[in-house]
């Protein structure tokens, strides 16, 4: 398991004696970071910038209403689609989280360049054929983007956020198939040295605020990276479709969707620490209940579940309804769903149709009935198997990241 706050911590010693790198982080950040590092010091409590509209998403693949919401550049799952799916998300209503549009990549001329100051020699390059022709593994795990069920901090909660207002359609769950990137490392020449592991996306640099952020890339500890990340070349037993990284990306189990690095063109392997944008300006959490310069830097995704319903469905009154959903938790399997059909008065367990699984959610159901005619609220609330329950509320932070509390889901009895 990583300490990210002691891992934190060290980064910002190392910088500050000049063995940190941190290209495309501005000095206003670094101050805030390095403030962050000692205790109680007054920070800058800045608010990420919000990504650059575009005209239109840069998505490949038919987005089509009654699968999709389109959010900007992206693309919403709708959970009443994933009604009659069974446990994997298919890729025609898999989301789409894309900083600027799907670079289409003729994966005959890709390559994978590793390398820095993290390795032996001088790194090395993969093609295609190279890394499948190395071990590969097979893995169920969600993707979920940091900013899922942000929009419900504004409408449950009464709270402004930044960022883009997804419900709780920007998840999914895929069989990704691909080789460790520990193994990558190796072959590349790790050394004993190295302390961060940075992809960075083939896709176009990112804009925001009028200040180009460059290419999306994240680091991660060297230790993550080699624990139980991929490099994924397939996706639901087929080659990686385009909007979804290919031909390869990084998989980060259980972790923030921007780990998960998609048409992955480069690692960097530093001796030093890293920083990019999406580690100091995004993706971590600010607001009045963290520290006045930030937390540490996103790792495990929380805790969620959801109907697969539309908004305001409508159900007949008298005549039994199964319900159906599904809840996940970054910390480890779902072991527990109660759902309320009265607003959260009354609580009962829902019937899970899946164990466990760690990375993964489980399906569950639940009959009912209702009586009488009108609006009626639907809640569902997870335990996972460390034992953590779903919160009425979320604990505010300005980006909106990581909500976890109970969705009260509206439907109509007719
Ligand atoms: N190169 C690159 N990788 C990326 C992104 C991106 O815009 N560019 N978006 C990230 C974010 S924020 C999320 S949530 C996931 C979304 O993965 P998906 O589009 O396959 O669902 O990809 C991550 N990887
Ligand atoms: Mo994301």
């Amino acid at each position: 398991m990583i300490d990210e706050s002691s891992y934190d911590r060290r980064r910002l010693r190392q910088w500050l004696a000049g063995d940190a790198r941190a290209d495309g982080v501005t000095r206003r950040d670094m101050l805030r970071l390095l403030a962050a590092a000692g205790a109680g010091a007054a920070g800058v409590a800045g608010i990420g910038a919000t990504p650059a509209a575009a005209e239109g998403p840069g998505i490949v693949k038919p987005i089509p209403e009654d699968l999709f919401t389109v959010r900007g550049t992206n693309a919403e799952t709708r959970w009443a689609a994933l009604h009659d799916t069974g446990y994997h998300t298919p890729v025609d209503r898999f989301f789409v989280r894309n900083h600027t549009s799907t670079p289409v990549i003729d994966p005959d001329d890709w390559t994978l360049r590793v390398w820095g100051s993290g390795l032996h020699g001088s790194g090395a390059v993969f093609g295609l054929d190279d890394l499948r022709a190395l071990p590969s593994v097979t893995l169920s795990a969600f993707v979920e983007c940091a900013g899922n069920g942000r929009s419900f901090y504004a409408t449950q909660q009464a709270e402004p956020v930044s960022g883009t207002p997804w419900t709780l359609g920007a998840v999914g769950v895929a069989r990704w198939r691909g080789v460790p990137l520990g193994e990558v490392l190796r072959r590349a020449g790790l050394g004993r040295a190295a302390v961060d592991v940075m992809p960075r996306g083939l896709d176009d640099e990112f804009v925001s605020g009028g200040v180009n952020l460059g290419r999306v890339r994240r680091p991660m500890p060297v230790a993550k990276a080699l624990d139980d990340v991929l490099l994924v070349h397939e996706m639901n037993g087929a080659p990686l479709p385009p909007d979804h990284g290919s031909p390869v990306r990084v998989l980060v189990p259980s972790w923030v969707g921007i780990a998960s690095i998609k048409w992955v063109g480069d690692i960097e392997v530093s001796a030093t620490p890293l920083y990019s944008p999406w580690n100091t300006d995004f993706y971590r959490l600010f607001g009045a209940s963290y520290p006045a310069t930030g937390s540490a830097p996103l790792g495990r995704q929380t805790i969620k579940s959801a109907f697969e319903l539309a908004w305001n469905a409508e159900f007949g009154a008298g005549r039994t309804h199964r319900l159906t959903g599904r809840s996940w938790s970054g910390a480890g399997g779902v072991r527990q769903v109660d759902v309320s059909v009265d607003g959260g008065a009354r609580w009962r367990p829902a019937v899970l149709h899946d164990a466990p699984r760690r990375h993964g959610w489980v399906r569950w159901s639940y009959d009912w009935t209702p009586a009488t005619a009108g609006p009626a609220e639907l809640l569902a609330r997870a335990t996972d198997v460390r034992g953590t329950t779903q919160p009425e509320r979320s604990v505010h932070n300005t980006q909106g990241y990581l909500f976890d509390a109970v969705v009260r889901h509206p439907v109509t009895v007719v």
